[in-house]
């Protein structure tokens, strides 16, 4: 597996699946959310309003992922998966760390050969982005997958700094 880093928008990566930072609902929000269903169009929303419906009454589980189309973004799938929301009280790293490998399992399944992720929970979730990138970073890199070529689609300037920090320690 390689990992690398991009500075830019996700939705305009050319790879087999993009992980959509969600939440429960699956039915669209801020962030890179609301990027990717503007972006993909009403095909997205019309299979995350069928999965609501046939599996997810109530909303997809933090820390689990799901696969649907990618409509007319540039790439085959959108894997949707809920971050935690940060919490100075609980530690909610496990569940960071399972949007990762969960939404690897599902890449893995569909027969991905690359993926964009974003950083999960980072925004408005609120979670502190060296601590996000760590656990990104790391959580990926041990993870047994198929899938070849890992990208971390970084927005920001402090993302992309914290995120290669991140894969300079585990170097
Ligand atoms: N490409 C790549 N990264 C992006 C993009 C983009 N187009 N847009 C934002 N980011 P967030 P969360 C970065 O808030 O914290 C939504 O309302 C952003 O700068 O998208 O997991 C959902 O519906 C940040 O570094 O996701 C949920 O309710 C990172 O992506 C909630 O937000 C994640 O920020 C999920 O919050």
């Amino acid at each position: 597996m390689e990992i690398t880093l991009v500075l830019g928008d996700i939705t305009e990566q050319r790879v087999d699946a993009v992980v959509n930072a969600a939440n429960s609902s699956l039915l669209g929000g801020g962030g890179v959310d609301g990027a990717i269903h503007r972006r993909g169009g009403p095909a997205v929303l019309d299979e995350c309003r069928r999965l609501r419906a046939s599996h997810y009454g109530g909303g997809l589980p933090t820390g689990q992922a799901v696969a649907t189309t990618a409509g007319e973004l540039p790439a085959r799938w959108v894997i949707h998966t809920v971050g935690p929301v940060y919490s100075k009280t609980a530690d909610r790293s496990d569940l960071l760390a399972s949007c990762y490998r969960e939404s690897l399992r599902v890449a893995d399944e569909l027969g991905v050969a690359s993926i964009a992720f974003p950083a999960i929970s980072a925004g408005i979730y609120g979670w502190p982005m060296e601590d996000a990138a760590r656990i990104a970073v790391g959580t990926v890199s041990v993870t047994p997958a198929l899938v070849g070529d890992v990208r971390f689609v970084l927005f920001t300037e402090d993302a992309y700094t914290a995120f290669g920090k991140a894969l300079a320690s585990i170097a």
